[in-house]
């Protein structure tokens, strides 16, 4: 008899992905070329700049980057929810992080799935911003039972899917075969679908309170809405878009450009408008739909409580100085006072070091494997005689106002809408069946590991 042994939640989680881009790839085909620029790019700056590589491969970095994708869904309820959290177990990914988005007039909140040990990151770092619709922000009331009974009665995963999760977490993993089986019909949920769950008359309905929750309710499932390949330097894929027929959002969101890239930065270009068939009684009417956009993001160095709240208040600061205007046209001042406001962060890694305001690996250098450090011995001194290196963490989170940017950039200059900010972190984990973990302490996890690390090497 031969045994069956289960494949790794990473190997899963790969072969998801990698599924997942192929499909977007040709559903929206911009994605494609986006794909291309990044890489083209990435290839550039890497010969540019032989240092950056080198630093790259010894932190195992450079593998996961051409590969890196994230992705975003909208679900409807807390059954939605809690199921997906299942899903994304089987392939290694747990909650991590609270976002809400009502007070920038997103009517949800959101977390964002994702690996969380450092081995599994650098294998493959796919995660998925996942949120989920607040209904009880809707004012109407009518307008919102109607769109709970839709949502109530549709189930957005195969039962073939369903049964894999609970073959999963029972016998804790799955083999090959069935792993393959998976894949194929969790990627069914993602599809986008043509033909809408609704009639005209309720999409617009639902339209008129708010767009996303047109997106979110009159479909058969969540569609993907956007995947994001990580660029090494967004300024110049920002520049180059135009010239492969893709328009930009006007403002980059996230920290300025800087020599030490900090936390996330993000650009994206607007949801297509696409065409979508409504119910008509027994046939079928034309209309169309946006909601399927293009991102990319560069990624910088995980920030500590102390370093975020430098970065949140030098951002808080830079708009009140010049508000970003949401037809751009104020994108170069915009851009300009961000540079200036975030002067006095520092932007060497060894002074963001010394001030504590970022997340760092340690690991010993060639000369520190020949020597290597006594236990107890101060990690100071072992950098400064050249027998442990420092290397930054890679944020791997999602950062709120920027969220808001990028929902807002396809949501339409006319979607603006107030409400008043409630977050909810509570109900929200009640409806995800689980706590989501805290990033920082994430961080701090990966940090004090090498640490250790370093100093019990013998
Ligand atoms: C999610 C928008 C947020 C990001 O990268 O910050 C996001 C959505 O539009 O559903 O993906
Ligand atoms: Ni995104």
């Amino acid at each position: 008899m031969s045994v069956q042994t289960i494949t790794s939640p990473d190997a899963i989680r790969t072969l998801f992905s990698t599924a997942m881009s192929e499909m977007y790839r040709t559903e929206v085909p911009a994605y494609q070329t986006l794909v291309e620029l990044v890489e083209e790019v990435n290839a550039a700056v890497l010969a540019a700049d032989p240092a950056e590589r080198h630093r790259l491969e010894a932190a195992g970095g450079l593998a996961r980057i051409t590969e890196e994708r994230h992705g975003a869904i909208r679900l409807g309820t807390a059954q939605e929810l809690s199921t997906m959290r299942r899903l994304f177990a089987v392939m290694g990914m747990q909650p991590v992080g609270y976002y809400d988005l009502s007070e920038a007039g997103v009517p949800v909140h959101s977390t964002a799935f994702r690996p969380v040990d450092e081995e599994a990151l650098s294998r493959n770092p796919f995660r998925v911003f996942t949120s989920l619709l607040r209904l009880d922000l809707i004012a109407d009331e009518a307008l919102r039972q109607e769109a709970e009974r839709v949502l109530a009665a549709r189930s957005i995963f195969t039962p073939g899917c369903i049964a894999l999760i609970e073959k999963a977490e029972v016998d804790g993993g799955l083999i090959d075969e069935d792993a393959a089986r998976f894949v194929a019909e969790a990627l069914e949920t993602f599809r986008w679908h043509s033909k809408a769950n609704v009639p005209l008359d309720l999409y617009n309905r639902l339209h008129d309170a708010h767009r996303l929750i047109a997106d979110v309710v009159s479909f058969k499932g969540p569609h993907i809405n956007h995947l994001t390949p990580r660029t090494l330097d967004i300024d110049v894929v920002q520049r180059l878009m135009p010239e492969k027929g893709i328009a930009p959002k006007a403002v980059v969101e996230g920290p300025p450009t800087r020599r030490c890239p900090i936390l996330l930065r993000q650009t994206s270009f607007k949801a297509l408008s696409e065409p979508v068939d409504f119910r008509d009684g027994d046939s079928w009417r034309a209309g169309v739909h946006t909601a399927r956009f293009g991102e990319i993001e560069q990624r910088g160095i995980a920030l500590t409580p102390k370093g975020r709240a430098l970065y949140d208040t030098l951002l808080q600061d830079s708009r009140r100085l010049v508000a970003p205007a949401a037809d751009g046209s104020n994108a170069a001042q915009y851009m300009s006072a961000l540079v200036e406001v975030f002067a006095p962060f520092p932007d060497s890694w060894d002074e963001i070091r010394r001030q504590g305001l970022g997340y760092f690996t340690y690991s010993l250098t060639e000369a520190g494997r020949r020597t290597p450090p006594a236990p107890g011995a101060d990690l100071d001194a072992l950098i400064e005689s050249g027998l442990v290196r420092f290397d930054p963490v890679v944020y791997e989170d999602f950062l709120p106002v920027s969220a808001a940017g990028i929902f807002q950039s396809n949501l339409g200059d006319d979607a603006q809408q107030d409400f008043t900010a409630s977050p909810n972190q509570q109900r929200f984990e009640a409806d995800l069946g689980a706590p989501v973990l805290n990033p920082f302490d994430l961080y701090a996890e990966i940090e004090r590991a090498s640490i250790a690390a370093c100093l019990a090497a013998k």
